[in-house]
């Protein structure tokens, strides 16, 4: 078999999506997705101009021989468009052989673990009222456990307060220049145990809670605040400090027994060595999408599992049901698995991207199609162009920009 056709797909149907599309001399098509919210089109361009011309004429079926003359073959290493643009000719790659072997995708990887794949879903609001008419919502929609983000006294806009797994924050976002939001470290380290009594008080001691710190605390912060919350025993604490920091997650660790999970924006294994190897962590949050696709993510996973540590693959909604539908398959395959973010997606995305994957009482299948379940209606992508969106940028109150 032989590469034949590939191309790009940039879409907007209520958000940005970057899907590459593999196509064989077999008539077989493979889809990947490199989306990288704030800058979507240099990965496309990266896969357009650079990746593409490299893959016409060869064998599909060697995927991890063009996964490392992707990698070591560019010399400029990492980074999170390169392992986007990565990430998507893996999983297209992926689904173009378990397509060919007439199998789903999750049945090349081992074969299933478990029956269905436990996920976590978002709760928010300005203020602990809202916030908790959220995780009512949340719990009525079938979510097993839920993460939970609040609003600080005094400040006007804080990460995570509309991010209720409705998108309701990407239109806000789809303009020419970032939003601005604000914080004080101080106010929230008073507000976040009274946000967590509030919330055991009234759903009690087992529903799993989850709360992102989103990378805004120095190590000594991060340590007060895990140890500030041991009572309400977390499911994790995400992000606590800046990720590139690898030796100030140490320090928390030795002031806590709150569960850290981090690496979001990891884009490969050597982001995490000292990490895993110390046990300094319990969750792996990497992405299929941001990390190289589905053969370095099964590694990092394998790796990890001899710490004892669990995936927690990242799965908001700037990741396309391509990239969910890869992480679906390894949740479902993997040993170590722990649980899986999931949001849901609009209408309208869940359209241009019709998938095999169920979400039922919060639960997630991949389902049983062959490959990873996902298709592209092209029609549909070509009528929703792109639209210029950026992540916000986070201010203290005197100006300075912070950890976002
Ligand atoms: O694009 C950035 C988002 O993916 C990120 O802010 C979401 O922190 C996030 C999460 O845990 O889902
Ligand atoms: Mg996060």
């Amino acid at each position: 078999m032989k590469i034949v056709d590939a191309k790009v797909v940039v879409t907007s149907p209520g958000r940005n999506f970057v899907t590459l599309k593999i196509t064989t001399d077999e008539g077989l098509t493979g889809l990947g997705d490199a989306t990288l919210n704030g800058r979507e089109l240099s990965v496309a361009s990266y896969l357009q101009d650079h990746v593409i011309p490299l893959l016409i004429g060869t064998d599909p079926h060697r995927i991890e021989d063009t996964w490392q003359g992707l990698y070591r073959g560019a010399y400029w290493r990492r980074g999170p468009v390169t392992m986007a643009a990565i990430a998507a000719v893996d999983v297209a790659l992926w689904d173009i052989k378990a397509k060919a072997a007439g199998l789903p995708l999750y049945q090349l990887l081992g074969g299933a673990s478990r029956e269905r794949v436990g996920t976590y879903g978002h709760a928010s609001g300005t203020d602990i009222p809202e916030l908790l008419d959220s995780v009512r919502a949340r719990i009525a929609e079938g979510y097993p456990s839920i993460r939970i983000q609040t609003g600080v006294p005094g400040l006007k806009a804080v990460y995570g307060v509309h991010s209720t797994g409705h998108d309701g924050d990407a239109v806000a976002h789809q303009q020419a220049r970032p939003m601005v939001e604000d914080w004080d470290t101080a106010a929230y380290m008073r507000h976040i145990p009274e946000v967590f009594e509030a919330v055991r008080n009234e759903f009690g001691p087992e529903l799993p809670l989850l709360h992102d710190a989103h990378h805004r605390l120095t190590p000594i912060q991060a340590a007060r605040v895990a140890k500030d919350l041991e009572p309400y025993r977390l499911f994790w604490l995400e992000d606590c400090t800046p990720a590139e920091d690898q030796e100030g997650l140490r320090l928390v660790r030795q002031h806590t027994t709150t569960p850290l999970a981090i690496g979001e924006v990891f884009n490969t294994v050597y982001d995490y060595q000292t990490l895993i190897s110390e046990k300094l962590i319990d969750y792996v949050r990497s992405a299929v999408t941001h990390f190289g696709g589905v053969s370095p993510l099964k590694k990092l996973f394998d790796f990890a599992a001899q710490h004892q540590i669990k995936s927690g693959i990242h799965g908001p909604e700037d990741i396309s049901p391509v990239g969910m539908a890869a992480a679906i398959h390894l949740d479902l395959a993997i040993h170590n698995f722990g649980i899986q973010e999931y949001s849901g997606y609009t209408q309208l995305t869940e359209e241009v991207f019709p998938h095999a994957y169920t979400f039922t009482n919060g639960y997630l299948h991949p389902g049983e199609a062959p490959g990873i379940g996902v298709e592209l209606n092209e029609d549909l992508a070509a009528a929703h162009e792109y639209k210029a969106a950026y992540l916000p940028v986070n201010r203290l109150q005197d100006g300075t920009v912070h950890d976002w």
